[in-house]
């Protein structure tokens, strides 16, 4: 394939398959969201932030508008971690200070759970359905979902957790139990991701927000084998797979075993030490310090080409080190892609 008709395709998923690129793509994590004034209109319009998530038009809309405003390489479904537990029996709200589950506190309560089939969450499916007939091809869908331990801590904990220790109570004083709900987690997540994908999402992400509170040697136990066997799982699927391991440095040497594709990195390490550990075998996404974008232009310009110098010259996705925030103004992040598109650009022989 010519470098052109790779290019007019998708960067990103060019990209993600080590083939060459024009420039570096990008796309940025959370880029839907509350830093964005019409994605607060259709919040305001949805009521609340469950039926923005369930309702497949509005869904679709805050997807779409970073897309429209930001000229992003790649969309992400509107969704969110949590609606797998909800659907699999855990009834969810979100407040002001962050969402709210009945914490799993007893053998009886994981056995209830339900395993969810690649059909569960049919809203979800049905605004990938529509967004691919709104996407051209150079905008690719990324279908996603959080990975089996963080979901164990969203479920356990009830919340965002603080300290974690109902989790680690769990691994260390149940394990069997724990390794009981990870599996539940494990099946149910790789149902819902093959739904995704067949519904149209073009590459999938992991979402390991939590991982960073494991040491070593417990993510051998209860992380990597539980996220092998999804990524495993998903392969004939045939998309990319993207695994995101937040505050995760210390695992990166187990992460570069696993059969992800793509690892996305935080800001905490440089992308080249990042490689070092990794394999050479996984493309790398990130990993600039979001909060960045609340600084002048110049510094983010001189920032945003540190990590281009750094990053590998190919299998290469440019995006932040974690989610967008509220805080950050809307025109730097407009700026920030405009950046990565002038500065990322690559001689056609290399
Ligand atoms: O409007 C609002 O008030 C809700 C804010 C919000 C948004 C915009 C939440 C609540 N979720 C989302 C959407 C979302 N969440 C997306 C899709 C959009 C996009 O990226 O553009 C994705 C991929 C997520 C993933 C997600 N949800 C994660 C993993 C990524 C990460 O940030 O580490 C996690 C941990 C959640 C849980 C969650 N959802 C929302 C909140 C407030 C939380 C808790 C966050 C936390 O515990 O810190």
């Amino acid at each position: 394939m010519s470098v052109q008709s790779v290019n007019r395709k998708s960067r990103f998923l060019a990209a993600c398959a080590g083939q060459p690129v024009d420039t570096v793509p990008i796309w940025l994590m959370r880029q839907a969201g509350r830093y964005l004034p019409e994605y607060q209109a259709t919040r305001r319009r949805a009521g609340d932030f469950l039926t923005l998530c369930t309702t497949p038009e509005l869904a679709v809309e805050v997807t779409l508008q970073p897309v429209h405003r930001l000229g992003v390489d790649a969309a992400i479904l509107f969704s969110d971690i949590l609606l797998p537990l909800r659907a699999m029996g855990m009834p969810l709200t979100f407040t002001d200070e962050g969402p709210r589950l009945s914490p799993l506190d007893s053998a009886a309560a994981i056995d209830a759970l339900r395993v969810l089939e690649p059909d569960a969450l049919p809203e979800v499916l049905e605004t990938v359905r529509l967004l691919r007939r709104e996407l051209t091809d150079v905008v690719p869908l990324i279908g996603f979902a959080g990975a089996p331990f963080t979901l164990l801590t969203y479920a356990i904990e009830g919340q965002t957790g603080k300290s974690f220790v109902r989790s680690k109570r769990l691994l260390y004083a149940e394990p069997e139990l724990a390794h009981r709900l990870l599996g539940k987690l494990t099946d149910s997540l790789i149902a819902h991701l093959t739904g995704q994908a067949k519904a149209g999402a073009q590459a999938l992400q992991l979402f390991d927000s939590w991982v960073g509170v494991l040491s070593t040697e417990d993510y051998a136990v209860f992380g990597a084998p539980y996220v092998e066997r999804v990524l495993s799982a998903l392969r004939p699927l045939g998309v990319p797979l993207i695994y995101f391991p937040l505050g995760g440095l210390s695992l990166l040497p187990q992460v570069g075993k696993l059969s992800a594709d793509v690892i996305s990195v935080d800001w905490r390490q440089p992308l080249s030490l990042a490689q070092k550990l990794l394999s050479s075998q996984q493309g790398l996404q990130g990993n600039l310090e979001p909060l960045l974008l609340l600084g002048p232009l110049a510094q983010l310009e001189a920032r945003v080409k540190r990590v281009l110098d750094d990053a590998p010259r190919r299998r290469y996705i440019f995006n932040l080190g974690h989610g967008l925030t509220p805080e950050i103004p809307p025109a730097h992040v407009e700026a920030l892609v405009e950046m990565v598109h002038r500065l990322g650009q690559r001689p056609a022989h290399e």
